[in-house]
């Protein structure tokens, strides 16, 4: 798969076209690392492609692949932590989201400290 300089961050990961630390995937949906950590396990579950912005975009556009995120979410704290997990989507500027291209932070593995602040 190739993009174009249009692509999102979260795109130019899933193509391999960026490095990340990418940890499971599926046809539509990849889960990687976040760079900046804020839990002891903290990772970016997106949808392969940035057709939607947000989560309350993908919600309405495609419940499936909301469903998808949400399934891949409980991967990966089952496979790096206990099975629990916090699942956060920042949602425009307000909310602090700065990636354009919908993605749920899961964090997970001992939350007492981890803040998204
Ligand atoms: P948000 O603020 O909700 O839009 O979250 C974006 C997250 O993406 C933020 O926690 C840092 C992470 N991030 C930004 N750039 C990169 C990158 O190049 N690689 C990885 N692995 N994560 C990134």
């Amino acid at each position: 798969m190739t993009t174009s300089a249009e692509s999102t961050l979260f795109e130019r990961i899933a193509a391999r076209e960026l490095p990340a630390r990418i940890v499971a995937e599926t046809d539509r949906v990849i889960a990687f690392h976040d760079i900046a950590p804020k839990a002891p396990v903290h990772v970016i579950v997106a949808p392969k492609a940035g057709d939607y912005r947000d989560v309350v975009e993908l919600a309405s556009g495609d419940p499936a692949l909301l469903a998808e995120l949400v399934e891949m979410a409980k991967r990966v704290a089952d496979d790096l932590a206990d099975g629990d997990f916090r699942l956060v989507f920042n949602t425009g500027p307000g909310g602090g989201q700065t990636v354009f291209h919908v993605h749920a932070h899961v964090l997970a593995g001992g939350l007492e400290e981890a803040s998204l602040a």
